[in-house]
């Protein structure tokens, strides 16, 4: 199925916040905030900037599953023009089956366990998302951030079919010619048995269920299609990170224009959240790139900020969403 991953939004006052990551309490301030000011006429949509998912803290905090469930039914009660969320790097693992870890902490096996009878529309939703919403202002978002290699992938990305990888990767799986030589090798590098580590990460049953290859097509996908390459470093960019500062500037403005390719208004400044600030909940990281940290990513959590944007008047510079940002707490 075709269809633009990118939305051009040209009117209205839009909330936006970035990585809840499973913070229940964040999340509901969130809510309960945009609501008010949904009613007083001050906030016509929410735009999650990706990463709603997967908590840094124990399992028993993690409200996950809980928040993606309450943004799918107030999407489906106030419209998908209303309610946005753009695909983090977090929610792509579970698409593809793909495990995600940060050292010790294993993210996609705790909400894989915990999607149940669920898992099918949570799926299809992940799938559904969009990668970026540029506006009449001139703000382009996305979850990650300016990165050198989407520059010249900005058409593929606008296109991108997750169906089309994993269809080519069942297909690919088909035709092996010994299926059960290529799980023997693949549990031989783990060191743990096929079945052990499908139950592991991705909450399947046994051999009969019809997930139990994934975890093979998941090893398809990631060592064999550079389409997901496109959609890896999209999503896993650490923008500035070991570049020198004039040369990020260069590849925000090259990123900004291959984004705003369609678009009548050019695409002066990116805001996307993904990486840690150091210090309180937001960073003009540069004059065409701003940084916003909601919850997990703001230092300290309660220094949380979202931004409050008119999608239609200019802004020219990152420093002129200095004003627009506002606590969570
Ligand atoms: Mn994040």
């Amino acid at each position: 199925m075709q269809v633009d991953r990118y939305l051009n939004i040209s009117t209205g006052t839009m909330m936006v916040v970035s990585d809840l990551h499973g913070d229940g309490e964040v999340f509901e301030r969130v809510v309960e905030t945009f609501l008010a000011l949904r009613d007083v006429g001050e906030a016509d949509r929410l735009l999650l900037l990706g990463d709603l998912i997967h908590g840094y803290g124990a399992a028993t905090e993690d409200q996950s599953l809980a928040m993606v469930q309450r943004v799918m039914a107030l999407q489906s009660k106030l419209g998908k023009d209303e309610i946005i969320m753009l695909l983090g790097n977090h929610e792509m693992p579970h698409i593809y089956g793909v495990s995600l870890a940060k050292g010790d902490l294993e993210f996609t096996p705790r909400f894989e366990h915990s999607l149940g009878s669920h898992r099918e529309e949570v799926i299809a939703w992940f799938k559904s998302l969009p990668f970026a919403l540029r506006t009449t202002a001139g703000v382009l978002f996305t979850h990650a951030g300016p990165d050198e290699a989407s520059v010249n992938r900005a058409g593929r990305l606008r296109r991108f079919d997750h169906e089309e990888l994993l269809r080519d990767a069942d297909q690919s799986l088909a035709q092996q010619p010994d299926i059960g030589q290529v799980y023997d090798t693949y549990a031989q590098i783990s060191g743990n048995s096929y079945a052990a580590l499908a139950r592991q990460y991705l909450a399947v049953e046994g051999p009969d269920d019809p997930r139990y290859p994934h975890l093979m097509r998941a090893l398809f996908i990631s060592e064999r299609d550079a389409r997901f390459s496109v959609l890896w470093d999209f999503l896993f960019t650490q923008n500035e990170r070991s570049l020198t500062p004039s040369a990020y500037e260069q590849i925000c403005q090259r990123y900004l224009d291959a984004l705003s390719v369609g678009m009548i208004t050019p695409q002066r400044v990116a805001v996307s959240g993904h990486i840690q600030v150091n210090k309180g909940g937001y960073e003009v990281v540069n004059e065409r790139h701003f940084r916003l940290a909601s919850a997990t990513h703001a230092r300290p959590r309660e220094e949380g900020r979202y931004l409050l944007l008119d999608c239609k008047t200019p802004i020219r510079s990152a420093q002129e969403l200095v004003p627009l940002v506002r606590r969570v707490f």
